[in-house]
């Protein structure tokens, strides 16, 4: 999937917006640029403390989207790298933990940010991290569009004007 056309979002009005970021564990130096992405993204947001989880790997992130789904939260953003190996490992990975992550948001109505990379390769994941020299920055643009839709669906709770 190309990361061409995506849309420059502007999120107002979202300070007070209660936001949990879970982040996975595999793939450190990956992981290190979506963690300081997201949390980058939150401050420009004026969300200055977000609850951060960690969680063993991708395939436990559905879980705790729900857990922390439950209790409040406005927009969870679930954070993970899973890299295709040499056995069919790799698609059942990515499918539970899309298909748990979907579920969880449907389910719940919080939105859940995806910022789980699903790459062949760790250059390919390497360079949607938000480091230095990366060209994408995936850990920002997951809060940036959960904000965006959680500050989106709560407008349309106030009275019409
Ligand atoms: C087992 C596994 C493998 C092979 N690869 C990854 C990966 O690339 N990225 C990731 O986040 N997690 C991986 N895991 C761990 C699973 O997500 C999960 O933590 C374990 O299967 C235990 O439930």
């Amino acid at each position: 999937m190309s990361g061409k056309g995506a849309p420059e979002l502007s999120v107002e009005n979202c300070e007070d917006l209660r936001v949990a970021v879970i982040a996975a564990q595999w793939h450190e130096k990956i992981m290190d640029g979506l963690v300081d992405g997201a949390l980058r993204a939150l401050g420009e947001l004026g969300i200055d403390e977000p609850t951060l989880l960690r969680v063993p790997g991708s395939f436990e992130l559905p879980v705790a989207a729900k857990a922390l789904a439950g209790r409040g939260y406005d927009a969870v953003v679930a954070l993970g790298v899973v890299i295709r190996g040499g056995t069919p490992h790799f698609d059942y990975v990515c499918q539970g933990v899309t298909q748990g992550l979907t579920q969880v948001s449907v389910d719940t109505g919080v939105p859940v940010g995806f910022g789980v990379l699903t790459c062949d390769t760790e250059e390919q994941a390497l360079d949607r991290a938000g480091l230095e020299g990366s060209h994408e920055d995936k850990g920002h643009e997951a809060v940036t569009a959960a904000v965006a839709t959680a500050a989106g669906l709560r407008s349309l709770a106030e009275p019409w004007r």
